[in-house]
């Protein structure tokens, strides 16, 4: 099995927050008369004014976090120059083209509608329209009215403040109590170096890595911060996070099965899941695939049998392995990498 990945962890996740966003207003079209010599009533040669600057978001996938508009709150577009005469143009206000990662969604804050889901790199969206430009007195002449001494006033620009969202991009959310060897498993397939210890909670923020099977294919991985019982009242931190794995298509869930635990791993299962469905019933209906964590220090083979035998009765499918040995890990990936497969070519059919 080739291995290969990316990794990401920054000091600072941020996947919500409010940004203001200002387009420019358009430059006012101008008044103005030909004024040349020998030319007793030169017609009118106001130009218009030019269009004020868009702001749009485009999604890129060398991001991972909303960090930088954390520290850049405020978007203000510059307005388009007035127009002049001698039939003179004002020139545009220039567009400001804010990059996001791939994976944020974007909601107009007051209504709360959904403006765009960002989902392919490179894909834009104008979150704040720039005002058109008026038109200059020449634009208003007419056979009965040769002279006008007006022009129209630039547009206003668009305003308002926009909530984003991210929701990453994975196919496999990987969950599990808080220590079950998520972020080794994933170190363990992928190139992401997450952080590992003997502690609960040492995943923060989300990791993404890339495992890779068979001669050229792969599939993304999102390791999420571990989940406790009472999760959904605040206990622990993976709650936050289930937003992560909502766009997974399939669920890995660890379970520890050394000899260091002390609660049944059906128990264990069966709490996790209870928390998934309180976050959203929706992610219980995506296809699970379990797990038995830590083998090599597993000397007696009583919960492995109790877990395989309650996977085999809920229809999930069940995986004994080590990520310090490996074993197990190699045949896990290539039905991970096969289910995720069918997903795909069912959307295509179908989506
Ligand atoms: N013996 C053995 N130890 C393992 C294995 N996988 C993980 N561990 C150990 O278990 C501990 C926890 O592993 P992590 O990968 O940090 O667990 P996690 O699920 O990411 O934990 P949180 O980030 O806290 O939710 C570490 O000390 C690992 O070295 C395994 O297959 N065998
Ligand atoms: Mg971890």
């Amino acid at each position: 099995m080739r291995i290969w990945g990316i990794f990401f962890n920054t000091t600072m996740f941020v996947d919500r927050l409010k940004i203001f966003v200002q387009a420019g207003d358009g430059g006012n079209g101008c008044v103005s008369f030909r004024r040349e010599a020998y030319v007793p009533r030169g017609g009118p040669n106001g130009g218009n004014g030019g269009k004020g600057g868009s702001i749009l978001l485009k999604a890129s996938s060398d991001l991972y976090t909303l960090i930088d508009q954390k520290y850049h709150q405020h978007y203000i577009a510059p307005r388009g120059a007035h127009g002049e005469g001698k039939d003179k143009y004002g020139r545009a206000g220039k567009d400001i083209v804010v990059r996001v990662p791939v994976g944020t969604m974007v909601y107009d804050f007051e209504s709360k509608t959904l403006i765009a889901d960002l989902i392919q790199e490179g894909e834009k969206v104008i979150v704040a329209q720039g005002g058109r430009g008026g038109l200059g007195n020449a634009a208003f002449a007419t056979s009965v009215n040769r002279a006008p001494k007006y022009a129209q006033p630039g547009e206003k620009g668009e305003t308002r403040w926009l909530l984003l969202e991210l929701k990453l991009l994975a196919d496999i959310g990987i969950i599990g109590l808080p220590n079950a060897g998520k972020s080794t498993l994933i170190s363990c397939v992928s190139a992401a170096r997450p952080k590992i210890a003997d502690y609960p909670f040492t995943t923060l923020n989300p990791n993404l890595g890339v495992a890779s099977y068979g001669r050229d294919k792969s599939f993304v991985m999102a390791d999420i911060p571990g989940l406790i019982e009472g999760a959904h009242e605040g206990k622990g931190l993976g709650f936050q996070f289930l937003r992560h794995i909502e766009r997974t298509s399939i669920l890995l869930h660890l379970v520890d099965l050394s000899d260091s635990i002390t609660v049944s791993p059906v128990d264990t299962l069966e709490a996790v899941n209870r928390e998934l469905g309180l976050y959203s019933p929706l992610l219980l209906e995506k296809p699970q695939v379990v797990a038995g964590t830590k083998i090599d220090a597993m000397t007696e083979e009583d919960h492995l049998k109790t877990l395989s035998r309650y996977c085999r009765k809920k229809r999930f499918k069940f995986f004994a392995i080590s990520a310090v040995t490996g074993e197990g890990v190699k045949e896990l990936v290539k039905h991970l990498g096969k289910e995720v497969e069918k997903g795909r070519s069912k959307n295509r059919i179908f989506g």
